[in-house]
This record gives structure tokens, sequence and C-alpha cells, in this order.
């Protein structure tokens, strides 16, 4: 819970309620790039080796489209016994028949340029992003989406990634990581799932004791010993029993079969924007009532960028109107300050567009942020009209559920 919130009388954030977390795994990444550079793969079996050289059998499968993966081919296997299930294609992709697949050796420099972009789509849909390996992260999305909206959410998520970089993404969505993480595994490749929180404990019942996190092989056979064959068995097990077996791992096991475990999102670096949010009751269509929330709100922001020592040229607010319109406004200034009652008087500013509208939630971001500066004199922007602008964004945000890009 963030302390300069918490000491606002009046404001609820989504710190209070359950997060909402988004893993994405982008589908049979390498070969995926691979497809990139070279469309007419589209559809055949792809192998791409680690330690592979075009034309030998040396090197490890580092990754196998899902056609290949219908060979029997997978990740970590030798190259020479891919081969044995899927002799070298001697023909162009493009006349491709038959059981014969399409080596590839590893080019990690490309996958990284590709996984940068994809990264980027996915930063401009989260408060937070934890990119947790090449072609995978996790995302907050508590203040981007509601519960109702999250399958719809997820689904532009993928367009928008099939989109802007060409490659498909499965999808999860839960309240906690571990289970987004499962949930995102589900309904490969080109999956959704979404696991609201009534619904974690009996997803998680039939679901196969490989599938729990930090259970492999050897584990799953000493659970079996002890009973279980799926993760709601585990989940009934007493803990001491696990306990005893597995020591404090038994406990984590426990938890995580009960779907229990940490909800957040650690992003690495320094955010790229500051924001609070908050639904609005009763007020939603008493004007005064409203701006003095969007008053506690700027307030909120600034301190809190205040504790990370950060400033800030561009300040911004969200308005959601009923049903789930979003509407962006922000003006950007000169140069950085820190000025709380400046952002809270360009917030109330922005929002007088909205007087005596009805509005379910109303949110105050600060942008462009800066962590090293020593603070402008005021001078050098205040009353430059030159150097502010107003940024209308509202076009993006026409349709109903369509993404903010709010809370970088
Ligand atoms: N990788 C690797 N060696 C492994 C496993 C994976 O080099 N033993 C690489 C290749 C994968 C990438 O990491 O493309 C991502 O790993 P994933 O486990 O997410 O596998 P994929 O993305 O290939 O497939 P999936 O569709 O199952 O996510
Ligand atoms: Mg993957």
């Amino acid at each position: 819970m963030d302390e300069s919130v918490s000491t606002l009388p009046g404001i609820q954030t989504s710190d209070d309620d359950e997060r909402i977390i988004c893993h994405v795994d982008m589908d049979c990444f390498y070969a995926a790039c691979e497809r990139l550079r070279d469309p007419s793969l589209e559809g055949v079996p792809v192998i791409v080796g680690m330690g592979y050289e075009p034309g030998d059998d040396g090197g490890v499968v580092a990754t196998a489209s899902y056609e290949a993966r219908e060979y029997g081919i997978e990740s970590a296997q030798p190259i020479s016994e891919a081969l044995d299930n899927l002799p070298r294609a001697s023909v162009m992709p493009d006349d491709f028949s038959g059981s014969v697949g399409f080596y590839r050796p590893v080019d990690l420099e490309f996958y990284r340029s590709i996984s940068d972009r994809v990264i980027d789509v996915l930063s401009s849909k989260a408060s937070a992003i934890r990119v947790a390996s090449l072609d995978e992260a996790y995302l907050d999305v508590t203040d981007a989406t509601e519960w109702e909206h999250a399958t719809a959410f997820a689904s532009e998520l993928k367009t928008e990634v099939l989109d802007e970089v060409g490659v498909t993404a499965s999808v999860g969505i839960a309240p906690t990581r571990g289970v987004a993480k499962i949930a995102s595994d589900h309904d490969k490749p080109d999956g959704l799932t979404v696991i609201e929180p009534s619904r974690v404990r009996s997803f998680l019942e039939e679901l196969p004791l490989e599938d729990l996190h930090g259970v492999g092989p050897v584990t799953a056979s000493t659970l079996r010993e002890m009973g279980c064959d799926t993760i709601g068995d585990v989940a009934e097990l007493p803990p001491p029993a696990l306990a005893e077996r597995f020591g404090d791992r038994g406990r984590e096991l426990a938890a995580r079969a009960r779907g229990e475990g940490s909800d957040i999102v650690e992003p690495q670096g320094d955010p790229k924007s500051l924001s609070r949010e908050s639904s609005l009751g009763e007020e939603r269509d008493d004007f005064v009532a409203v701006r003095s929330r969007v008053a506690d709100l700027a307030e909120a922001v600034a301190a809190r960028a205040e504790d990370k020592g950060a400033q800030y040229r561009t300040v911004g607010i969200k308005v959601v109107k009923p049903p789930f319109d979003i509407h962006t406004r922000e003006r950007t200034f000169g140069g950085p300050f820190a000025d709380a009652s400046l952002v809270e008087s360009t917030a109330l500013e922005l929002l007088d567009e909205f007087t005596d509208e009805a509005i379910r939630k109303v949110g105050v971001r600060v942008s462009n942020l800066d962590f090293a500066a020593d603070q402008a004199p005021l001078e050098t922007w205040s009353g430059d009209e030159d150097a502010s602008k107003d940024t209308d964004v509202s076009m993006e945000f026409e349709h109903q559920g369509r993404l903010t890009d709010f809370e970088q």
C-alpha cells in the first residue's frame, strides 16, 4: 500500500482491490521470429537449433513450431534425434509436402529485436511490467481493465501484438502471477484464458500436477505416491504432510495449489509514468465532488512522484464515462518540474471539458518523468504558451473497452 495515498482521506485506489495480473507468453517464439524473416515457413514444421549449423546434425532443439511438435519434437531434444523423427527438408518451403522439417540455427540478436518490439506494445497497456524472459512478461493491468472486460482486454492485447509485430501471444489473466502463468499456458497456442478470483480454486482443481510451478517429474511422482493426481488433490493434502515431505517447499506447494501467491509485478528500472485513479460512487453526477476527487488524486500523484524523486513534464487526466468509455487529456510543459499545486490546477483545467457529465472513474497521471535533473526554474516554462500544449488523444479511445495508454 502506498503510504502517500493511505494518508489522503476519501481516495480509494485500486491498491485496495484485488489486482488483475496478466501473463503473456509468445507461441513457439524463436520459430515465430524465423517465420517473420521468411514468411514461406508459415504452416510448415520449423525447428530452431541451439548450436546447430545448417546441414549438420549437432546441437539441441531450442524450439519447434506446433507443426513440428506433432512429430514428437520438443525443446532440449538433440537435433540428431529430431532429424530421426522429421528429416531435413531438401525442398523450398513453398514446395512443402510430407513429413519433413525446416531446420534453422538460433539468431538471438534478431529474436531480441522482435522481443523489444513486443515489450513496447505490452508496456503501453500496463501500469507495471516485469519482463521474465525474451518471450514472456507479467503485466499489472488492474488500472487498465476490470474483470468483466478482461477477455476483451486480452483479445485486444493479442491483436495489437500480432498487428504491430506479427507474432502470436498466449495470454492468461488471473489475480496472482502464478495462476496467470498457468492460465497463459492453458490454451496454447494463440490462447486466451481469464480466471476471475472466484474461479481460481475450481480452475486449478482438475489440472495435472506438472502444471504447478516447481513441480517436475520427480516431485510429481512423489506427490503421486502421496495419493495426488491433480493440483486439487495437493490443495486438499494437510499442509503438515507436505511440509514433512518437502520442508519449506512443501508449504509453498500447498499455497500455490490453492492459488495463493504474489500479485506484485515489480518493474525493472524506473517507471515511465505515475498515476492514481479512483472509481466514483454516489458522486458520479455531482461535478463539485468529481473535481474534489481529481484534486485529491493530483495531490496523491504529486506526493508519489516526490517519494520517488521524479519530476515530470506532462500532466494528464483520465475520465471514464459509463459504461466504459475512456477519455484522456494531457498537457506537456517545456521543462521538468515537481509542483503539486500545478498538477492539481492542470488536472482540474483539463477536467473542465467534462463539466456536468456522468463520470464513473477518474485518474491523474504525470509522465515524461525525469529522475535525475534538478528542477528547472519556474520561469523557464510557466506562462510560456508555446512551450505547453494540449494533447487530445481521445480519438484513440473512441470505442468501448479500448485500452488506454494512461498508465504507462
Ligand atoms: N528456449 C530454449 N531452450 C529451451 C526452452 C526454450 O532455447 N529448453 C527458447 C526458445 C523458445 C523461447 O526460449 O522459443 C521461449 O521459450 P518457451 O518455453 O516459451 O517456448 P516457446 O515460446 O518456443 O513455445 P510455447 O509456444 O510453448 O511458449
Ligand atoms: Mg513461449
